[in-house]
């Protein structure tokens, strides 16, 4: 099975608050159409980041604010909504995933995210879609999952055979702007991997690097319009191994 990651760079305009690319998305959508033994995890973009840096909630600090914790999950299940509609356009069986219901952080911040659920779902044919969220942490109060985390925990959970990161550039660039075809550890790219530019509370480009890093999975990070290739078995951007 694939997990997919849609960036959330790719699937929003992350430069104007909760602003969804609906062309973006729609042909996103038109490319998962018809694939099954697929989960979804979509990122913030313009929706959450902006209420999680307001209330100063980030993977590490927490809040014990309700409303705060209310705030930043209702931005992301308004963008969840949206990722549902499009998929639903395109008779993808899709269905939500909250991880603010189902997953947990311990107290030294490690993710607990249970599994039979989704699994359940997958065997019925159903597509879960899960995303970026703020998930209770003991000790913290509620903290941020990256979606990149989500993507890692299900990899290696449901002992998925490949990992896409459909994100706003082709791939992981070099300083000449180049796509690097392969990585095989962080020092190879280190000097690459700049701050992102856009309020983001998970740590970009080089975030997503390392997670990915961690997997024992082939993970590719890729541009939207190699997402066909990619679901079609193919490698396109860059491959992380
Ligand atoms: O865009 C962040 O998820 P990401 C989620 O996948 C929130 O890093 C709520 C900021």
């Amino acid at each position: 099975m694939i997990v997919l990651k849609l960036g959330g760079s790719v699937i929003t305009d992350k430069d104007r608050e909760e602003t969804v690319d609906e062309d973006r998305l729609g042909s996103l959508a038109g490319a998962i159409a018809g694939r099954g033994d697929l989960v979804v995890v979509h990122g913030a973009g313009s929706f959450g980041h902006r209420y999680a840096a307001k209330h100063g909630v980030s993977v590490t600090e927490g809040t014990h604010d309700g409303a705060a914790v209310r705030e930043i999950h209702a931005s992301m299940e308004r963008l969840n909504e949206r990722v549902l509609s499009a998929l639903g356009a395109e008779s993808v069986p899709a269905v939500p995933v909250d991880p603010l219901s189902v997953a947990h952080r311990t107290r030294d911040g490690e993710l607990s995210l249970p599994l039979d659920g989704i699994e359940t779902m997958l065997a019925e044919g159903f597509v879960p879609v899960l995303y970026g969220d703020v998930i209770s942490h003991r000790g913290e109060g509620a903290t941020i999952v990256s979606g990149d985390e989500l993507v890692v925990a299900l990899a290696e959970g449901l002992d998925a055979d490949r990992v896409g990161l459909c994100s706003a550039v082709p791939g992981v660039l070099d300083d000449a702007g180049g796509v690097i075809p392969e990585i095989g550890s962080y020092d190879e790219v280190a000097a690459y991997l700049g701050e992102s530019e856009s309020t983001d509370v998970t740590g970009g480009m080089a975030g997503k690097v390392r997670a990915l890093l961690e997997l024992g999975v082939p993970a590719s990070i890729f541009g939207p319009d190699a997402l066909a290739e990619f679901l079609a078995g193919g490698a396109p951007g860059t491959r992380i191994d």
